[in-house]
């Protein structure tokens, strides 16, 4: 339960604008990977949009619903018991405060990192604490994230006509280095403030707009709704929930390596007033020292490049002093 300290949690720190009724997006492109369309719907999404839902994964249910499980389990225990596990070194347990910039949001959360070798004192303590049966889980699904990262980046790459180096972006998440991380949200229903809610006539912030920084996210959530993406006209969109599926979305990275071409989408939660949201996502991210630029092949001949070469560890160094509403990629662009 994210512990509300005082009054102040209802200040602008919290509230966005109210969002208009009308805006639910209902055309979210559908992509079946077994279908032989799937590239190319991916790839018109990822050109228009940056998101699409990814249907018939093949992901158990089983593998989902244990770990789902697992981190309610984690999340019902008392505060005092889950702070142990924090604050975030990034990695670890965090409640309302996202990063170290003076983000906040109306959420609970546990940060991992997917490299075995990033050992954080804060994600040790965690393990530690927890029965067995989380790690486990947790090892579990980042496996099949990985896979399903990998073959929808793959479907991507030979949808953008790279033919023979359609594993371009796959390579980098398989890489033993890969610095992907993954993220449990758990956004608690602000059922107990709906009356000032109302009053003020705005939305609880879950989580504030941003950009993933990474190549690609692999969402899920339960069945409550909160995920709006910003359409290209400017205006926020809800995006129906639905549990059996996952949300992908471009990154920033993924940005800068098609030229621009694939959308790094600007997206944000926000709180539901009945119901609390779980979500888990997926980060793919390439290893520290990988030179992130645009594929010469995505760059056609009447077109410039748009992006400098940046290394992932220079542009995750700059990520992580910046607010999460900073527009970050502008840190790629050629002056
Ligand atoms: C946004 C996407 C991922 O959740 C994340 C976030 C990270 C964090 O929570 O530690 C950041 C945010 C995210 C981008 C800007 C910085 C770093 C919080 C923040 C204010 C794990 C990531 O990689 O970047």
């Amino acid at each position: 339960m994210v512990v509300l300290s005082n009054q102040s949690a209802l200040n602008e720190l919290f509230l966005a604008k109210t969002c208009n009724p009308s805006s639910m997006f209902t055309e979210v492109p559908e992509v079946d990977l077994s279908h032989p369309d799937a590239k190319t719907i991916m790839v018109k999404a990822c050109q228009e949009i940056g998101l699409f839902k990814l249907v018939n994964h093949g992901i158990p249910l089983e593998v989902i619903t244990r770990l789902e499980n697992e981190a309610l389990k984690f999340f019902t225990q008392s505060q005092s018991q889950k702070d142990k596990a924090g604050p975030p070194d990034p990695f670890g347990y965090g409640s309302k405060r996202i990063g170290t910039n003076g983000d906040m949001g109306w959420v609970e959360y546990l940060l991992l990192s997917t490299n075995p070798d990033i050992v954080s004192p804060k994600t040790v303590q965690l393990f530690n604490q927890n029965p067995e049966s989380l790690r486990l889980c947790v090892e579990e699904y980042i496996g099949e994230m990985k896979k399903i990262c990998c073959e929808v980046l793959e479907e991507m790459g030979e949808g953008l006509g790279l033919g023979r180096r359609k594993n371009v972006f796959s390579r980098m998440i398989r890489e033993e280095r890969s610095d992907s991380c993954f993220r449990v949200n758990r956004y608690p229903s602000c059922g107990e403030l709906k009356e000032e809610i109302a009053l003020s006539g705005r939305n609880l912030i879950g989580f504030g707009e941003h950009t993933d920084p990474q190549i690609l996210s692999v969402l899920r959530s339960n069945n409550t709704s909160g995920l709006q993406i910003c359409l290209p006209d400017g205006t926020w969109a809800s995006i129906p929930p639905d549990h059996s599926s996952f949300f992908i979305n471009v990154g920033d990275l993924l940005q800068v390596m098609s030229n621009g071409r694939f959308k790094s989408v600007k997206h944000r939660v926000l709180a539901d007033s009945t119901l609390s949201r779980l979500s888990m996502i997926y980060f793919g991210g390439p290893s520290l020292e990988e030179k992130i630029a645009p594929l010469p092949s995505l760059v056609s001949k009447e077109e410039e490049s748009l992006y400098r070469e940046l290394t992932w560890r220079e542009y995750k160094n700059a990520a992580y002093k910046s607010r999460l509403s900073d527009h970050r990629i502008t840190l790629f662009h050629k002056s």
